[in-house]
């Protein structure tokens, strides 16, 4: 076993995921703004801190994805918060792309950016303690998208970022998401992202990427969120497993979904089913940003001098998104 896929394997393993708490200034001031507190860099490292110092963290969560402001910051006990989150086993991981930004020549979609310089920030997250690191591409879904450029340019971008980070030690979340914008049916979700992520791995293996030490941060296949024939929970869960099952080489050790807007007992009952349902070698469990911290960080703006209250909230969410990475979580165990 190579240490890149060992790291791998203790991120996604045991009914751990991730908390991807890397939200750049700007979503995280919509999230503050959201329910009304200052988006100040003090109450975004007292909200993470909060989170990060929960019980649920050495039992539920793997690693957590940092950003660039919060790799740096010092927390109230005067520990680093790459320090916090080891001290309670859980690897720390740092998003290093610098956003997507309007693709030339096909100026509805997006490109994302951030491989200039990247082997000298890598070097410099590593020193802070990151040993796992997030880029993520997005593309919409329509009759014209994602387009070959959007495919091809994203999946280049995505290869380069991972050799990199490989050679720096760290393993790559490799994050190509769809979204779920749009009145698209299930099925063309389900061939759209076939295709995005096998070409993904196609470029992957060709920059020789160890396939054994990536982590692959997809999107479930569902319906436009202004379809009109939604599908079930059962059914999202056999047809994400499907698409896994014919895009993603055996080597890769782990997927870890993103929730993209799903509500938070959405996100949860369909990993649950998607581990009833896995039938490959495959760990699947979560990397969620708004369906672990929503209700917690609700909680949190009532009253942030209550920290037992939100960890009380975020403690539920984890441990069910825990349930829900062995197949084990239900709607009793989710109203206890
Ligand atoms: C946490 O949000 C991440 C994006 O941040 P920026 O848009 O501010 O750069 C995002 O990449 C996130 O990690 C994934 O999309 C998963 O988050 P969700 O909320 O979709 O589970």
């Amino acid at each position: 076993m190579t240490e890149l896929n060992k790291i791998a394997l203790q991120i996604i393993s045991n009914g751990k995921g991730i908390l991807a708490a890397d939200e750049s200034n700007g979503t995280m001031t919509k999230r503050l703004d959201a329910v009304n507190v200052t988006s100040t860099p003090e109450n975004r490292l007292l909200f993470r801190e909060t989170l990060f110092s929960s019980e649920s963290m050495r039992e539920c969560i793997g690693g957590v994805i940092l950003f660039d402001e919060t790799i740096n910051q010092i927390t109230s006990s005067g520990k680093s918060v790459p320090d916090l989150i080891s001290s309670t086993g859980a690897t720390p991981g740092i998003k290093v792309d610098t956003g997507a930004k309007i693709l030339a020549n096909s100026s509805e979609e997006k490109i994302t950016e951030g491989l200039d310089g990247l082997r000298e920030r890598l070097k410099t997250y590593y020193k802070l303690g990151a040993r796992f690191t997030k880029w993520r591409g997005v593309y919409s879904i329509s009759n014209k998208y994602p387009s070959e450029l959007a495919i091809y340019s994203n999946a280049h971008a995505l290869a380069r970022y991972s050799a990199l980070v490989q050679e720096c030690g760290m393993v790559p979340i490799v994050e190509p998401e769809l979204l779920m914008d749009g009145d698209h049916s299930a099925e063309v979700c389900l061939s759209k992202t076939s295709e995005v992520i096998k070409r993904c791995f196609e470029q992957l293996i060709f920059h020789k990427i160890d396939l054994t030490g990536v982590i692959l941060k997809p999107n479930m296949i569902l319906a436009g969120n202004q379809s009109k024939n939604k599908i079930s929970n059962e059914e999202v869960s056999k047809k994400t497993v499907q698409c896994l099952r014919d895009s993603v080489p055996n080597e890769v050790p782990g997927i870890a979904f993103l929730s993209g807007g799903q509500s938070e007992i959405e996100a949860t009952k369909n990993l649950d089913l998607i581990n009833k349902n896995n039938n490959t070698e495959f760990k699947m469990t979560f990397s969620y940003g708004r369906a672990l911290q929503q209700s917690a960080l609700k909680k949190w703006s009532k009253n942030n001098k209550d920290i037992k209250d939100t960890q009380i909230t975020f403690n539920h969410r984890a441990k069910m998104c825990s349930l829900a990475a062995q197949g084990k979580w239900s709607n009793e165990l989710e109203s206890k």
